[in-house]
């Protein structure tokens, strides 16, 4: 008996689960985790608890036991799911997406890495030279953007701090021919506080453990030279890391100058924090009273004039903490546009290649709750709550939807729908991105007292709202505007504007709230014109331990993630469904009524004819347009017959070509 099938080791699927109880669930779960086996299917879904411990289960031999094989005939894992979505692409000419959701410490970045190493292994059979280069880049860019954007945090030694959307370009063979990544917002505060035991970002510890001659010797001297700046201890290696970077940069493509600057801005983001106006204009070669002026003063319109303003000294601090994060983040932004700028697809010839599909992997931040929670928190976590509406959508609600629209019996299954959090937070005029807004705009002094007003007098009735008090807005956009920078050529790629005009300097700038609901938005847009594959990430305990199945933990995150109810309607439904002349074409070769064509009165008709002669008929229903597959190994069965087939009709056909028949 195949491993999966075992009962040692729980179910492989939990639809397979004699009654779908969520004690029955979690006991299968807690079964499977203390036997190592960290993968569970619901369907197509994976669900996956973090070892914390490596494991033996992503070598070469294990790609190759994946590879083109059919999801149930190995074991639960990722590359099953990478193949799935992998095979989609190639064989249908989907554009399909993997969604890896979890709260923070889950595994999210981590199955990220391993279903990408898998998609590079089994792409470019033939070695061709261009492909190989770029599957190397889309690999090296995950190492360079954890460098910048993840950090240690109470909950995930390397956390990432912005949120990761990638998708990966194949050409009509099946091989990745380029990328791109989105970004989303990065928690940029983390460069000016970082709770107790937390790190800022990994860069900056690289960059400052380094002694490394590929540094100007004079950034290495400034550097030394920040004041109260010694990392906390952990278990992460910074110098091999920054090593590590500095190759991959090198390989992507970065120049010299282009890597240097950064570790400028890296240094001068630190001194900037220890209040050295002389040195930066050293590191920034700007002149010392530009960046004076840049800390002091800021750019206000009167009249139809642009004059500078002077800060008061709490206003200047602030300014300072300000433009700290906006150079840290510009330089982000910059670096994964510089990565984007290799790996994007360019000169692609539909008309000569065929058509260019897309896999894309979102890798996001998890959900996370400190003590102390800034604005970005809250976006990370309307992040969540959106992707969690998205799944509730595609994988539950569409599910039955479409099961009533195509008349097919069904008993409908209750589930928690998300939009009504969606929506408190960003609904027009009414939802909380709104209420900020309004008030970022109010004359006068903005205030977290404007703000929260705001929110009692609009909200107070929300069944989902609680007043509280909430921290201070962020004003970051207003500052970084002013700083501009004209002697280093990379630096002003950082910064484009030239000198503002009065225009730019009236009008109002977006919100970071609006555009990050925006930005939130057209992802979602995106991902929902995809076929979505799922990973869904747990995480065991909290102290890191690949021995601890912290029972109510999990048993919580299996309730919010809402997978008991995909595992009823998963039960109740079908594993596949397709439009009839779409199920003909695939399989009209396996039944003397349909090859090559039937004369039946429908293709509705000739695929009933052909399941019967199957032998199928229990295990399929037929709706208006599609018919409906129950379980997947009756697709199995007719995959195997249609290959069978396909081979006797290749090999008739070379034959008659080679005139022995
Ligand atoms: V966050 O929302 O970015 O804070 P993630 O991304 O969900 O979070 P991550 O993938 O970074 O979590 O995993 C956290 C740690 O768990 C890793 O650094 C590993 O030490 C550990 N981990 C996660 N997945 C695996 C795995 N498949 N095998 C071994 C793992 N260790
Ligand atoms: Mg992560």
């Amino acid at each position: 008996m195949a491993e999966h099938e075992s009962l040692e080791f729980g179910k492989a699927d939990f639809v397979l689960l004699d009654s779908v109880s969520l004690e029955e669930f979690m006991a299968n779960l807690k079964l499977r985790f203390e036997k190592g086996r960290i993968y569970t299917y619901i369907g197509e879904v994976v669900v996956s608890v973090n070892p914390y411990r490596a494991m033996n289960i992503y070598g070469r031999d294990t790609i190759e036991q994946y590879k083109g094989r059919e999801l149930y005939e190995r074991p639960p894992h990722l590359f099953a799911i990478a193949d799935a979505a992998y095979k989609a692409m190639k064989r249908r000419n989907k554009d399909t997406c993997i969604v890896i959701s979890g709260e923070s410490g889950a595994g999210k970045t981590e199955a990220s890495k391993y279903i990408m190493q898998y998609i590079a292994a089994i792409t470019n059979p033939g070695q061709r030279a261009e492909v190989e280069r770029v599957k190397n880049m889309l690999l090296k860019s995950n190492c360079v953007l954890e460098a910048f954007g993840n950090a240690k945090t109470n909950r995930n030694d390397n956390s990432s701090r912005f949120g990761k959307y990638m998708d990966i370009n194949f050409d009509f063979k099946g091989d990745p021919i380029g990328g791109h990544i989105n970004n989303y917002l990065l928690e940029k505060s983390r460069v000016i506080f970082q709770q107790e035991g937390e790190r800022s970002f990994h860069s900056f510890y690289q960059v400052c453990v380094c002694v490394s001659v590929s540094i100007d010797a004079l950034i290495v001297l400034l550097i030394h030279s920040v004041p109260s700046f010694s990392p906390p201890q952990s278990s992460i290696n910074d110098g091999a890391d920054f090593k590590a970077v500095a190759d991959a940069m090198k390989v992507i493509g970065f120049t010299p100058d282009e890597i240097q600057t950064v570790y400028k801005v890296l240094a001068t983001i630190l001194h900037l924090n220890s209040k050295v106006v002389a040195v930066i204009g050293v590191l920034l070669a700007t002149k010392e009273e530009n960046v004076g002026k840049a800390l002091l003063y800021r750019t206000v319109a009167t009249g139809r004039d642009v004059i500078d303003k002077q800060h008061t000294t709490q206003e200047a601090s602030y300014g300072r903490d300000a433009l700290a994060k906006a150079m840290y983040e510009r330089m982000f932004c910059w670096i994964v546009g510089r990565i984007n700028d290799v790996i994007e697809v360019k000169n692609y010839d539909a008309k000569v290649h065929g058509k260019n599909t897309v896999i894309g992997v979102l890798d996001i931040y998890g959900f996370e709750i400190f003590q102390n929670n800034s604005f970005e928190q809250f976006c990370i976590n309307y992040c969540n709550e959106k992707l969690q509406q998205l799944f509730i959508q595609l994988v539950l609600r569409q599910e039955q939807e479409e099961y009533q629209r195509e008349g097919i019996p069904w008993k409908h299954i209750d589930y928690f729908n998300n939009q009504i959090i969606v929506d408190l937070v960003e609904l027009q005029h009414k939802g909380i991105f709104s209420v900020l807004d309004e008030a970022c705009m109010t004359v006068g002094k903005v205030t977290d007292e404007v703000f929260l007003q705001g929110l009692n007098s609009k909200l107070a009735k929300h069944a989902h709202y609680t007043s509280r008090k909430l921290s201070p807005t962020d004003k970051s956009l207003e500052f970084d505007r002013d700083f501009r920078i004209r002697s280093n050529p990379v630096l002003k790629m950082m910064w484009p504007e030239g000198k503002l005009s009065i225009t730019e300097v009236t009008k109002r700038p977006l919100t970071a709230a609006t555009l990050f609901k925006n930005s939130m938005i057209a992802l979602v847009e995106n991902l929902a014109c995809k076929e979505p594959y799922y990973v869904r990430c747990i995480k065991p305990n909290d102290v890191k331990s690949p021995l601890l199945f912290e029972y109510e933990r999990c048993r919580h995150q299996v309730e919010y993630l809402g997978l008991l109810e995909n595992v009823r309607v998963r039960r109740a439904g079908f594993a596949n469904r397709q439009e009839y002349p779409r199920f003909l074409q695939r399989y009209k070769m396996i039944s003397e009524f349909t090859w090559p064509n039937h004369d039946l009165p429908s293709d509705k008709e000739a695929v009933k004819r052909l399941v019967q002669g199957c032998g199928f008929e229990h295990d399929v229903a037929y709706g208006k347009t599609k018919v409906f597959v129950r379980t997947p190994r009756t697709l199995f069965c007719l995959e195997e017959q249609r290959d069978e087939m396909v081979g006797r009709i290749v090999l008739f056909l070379q034959k008659v070509w080679r005139g022995t028949i």
